[in-house]
């Protein structure tokens, strides 16, 4: 019988210098005997980890930084390269607050915030789709300054500068809230050409809204990853529940202490994740959404709010009930590429 297994393996060299590594054996064909086998030739007797996906994985590198005024061919040329891009402070800090104050205005009373702290958690820790998300989320969604914060020409600006095109912005748009406690349930790592089934000119655009440090959940990116084509995937826990395959040699991630207004774009076959929240009470809070090249094939899953498939009401006509602007409502309708 064909089957497929893949195992990560996690090697921790706690407390020294010396990365962590990963390595995925595709096991196909091999029994078990022979995987620990494998295991003790590459590792001897050191403590491993099966399929804890999303614990410390290889090894960090800073992120490479880019600038919005370079030449838009050398963006292009390094986001080619890399699979991202990592522009420090693009959106203006007056721009995250005012995002961040309406986002911790529909998370009360489960979030709270001293002064121009990092938020805080003030309940339960959740993750998402748990109860308090699911209570939290529709407030989130039903903000107007939550899906026009896309939309403002300063961002469309750096996206075309990206793509050199014009560009569209996908009509779900994502607030991620990383709590602490829910260590194991953060975003595993994954490519969003699976998970938003798109194309090679769509890119995620994550916008930090505080300062993030690495205790706090950062995300982070899998370098060339975007080179290997879209990979297998499997089942696993955390926000998603999907994650892909990463290769034996895939051991360097790129990952850096974000301030408030820092973007990260990443091309739709970029490999990336999240870092567990390991604070006592600090939350990560987030905002993203995808772009494509204007006239690029759209899934039809990218056109219903974001967790509009299992949160009963979520749907489009709740999220405008109470909007004072009709010009961003429903804008994809006549989009010439929906699939
Ligand atoms: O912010 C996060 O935790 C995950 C972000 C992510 O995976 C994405 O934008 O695709």
């Amino acid at each position: 019988m064909m089957f497929r297994v893949f195992i990560n393996i996690l090697w921790f060299n706690i407390g020294a210098k010396k990365p962590c590594g990963i390595v995925t054996v595709n096991s196909r064909n091999t029994n078990k005997k022979h995987r620990q086998q494998q295991y003790h030739a590459c590792f001897g007797q050191e403590a491993f980890h099966i399929n804890s996906t999303n614990q410390n994985t290889g090894h960090n590198q800073p992120f490479v930084v880019s600038h919005a005024h370079e030449d838009p061919h050398v963006l292009r040329e390094r986001f080619a390269q890399w699979g991202y891009l990592y522009i420090k402070q693009y959106v203006p800090l007056a721009a995250c607050e005012n995002l961040l104050g309406s986002l911790l205005s529909a998370a009360t009373p489960h979030i709270g915030r001293r002064g121009s702290l990092a938020p805080h958690l003030q309940a339960e820790p959740f993750f998402e789709t748990d109860p308090a998300w699911d209570e939290i989320y529709p407030k989130i969604q039903a903000l107007e300054s939550f899906h026009s914060f896309f939309h403002q020409q300063h961002l469309l600006e750096l996206m075309e500068i990206v793509s050199g095109r014009e560009v569209f912005v996908y009509p779900m748009k994502m607030a991620r809230i990383s709590t602490p406690g829910k260590i194991g349930y953060e975003t595993p790592p994954h490519q969003d050409a699976h998970s938003h089934h798109a194309g090679p000119t769509m890119a995620g655009f994550w916008v930090a809204l505080h300062d993030v440090t690495a205790a706090m959940g950062r995300v982070k990116v899998l370098p060339k990853s975007h080179e290997r084509g879209v990979r297998p995937v499997f089942r696993t826990q955390g926000v998603g529940g999907v994650q892909c395959e990463i290769y034996p040699d895939e051991t360097c991630w790129h990952v850096s202490d974000f301030e408030a207004g820092d973007v990260l774009i990443f091309h739709s076959c970029t490999v990336h994740k999240a870092e567990p929240n390991t604070t006592a009470d600090t939350v990560r809070i987030s905002v993203d959404t995808r772009f494509c090249d204007h006239g690029a094939p759209v899934f039809s899953t990218n056109l219903e709010p974001h967790h509009g498939w299992r949160i009963p009401g979520l749907d489009w006509a709740a999220i405008y009930r109470n909007w004072n602007d009709s010009k961003l409502q429903y804008y994809w309708r006549d989009y010439p590429n929906l699939f």
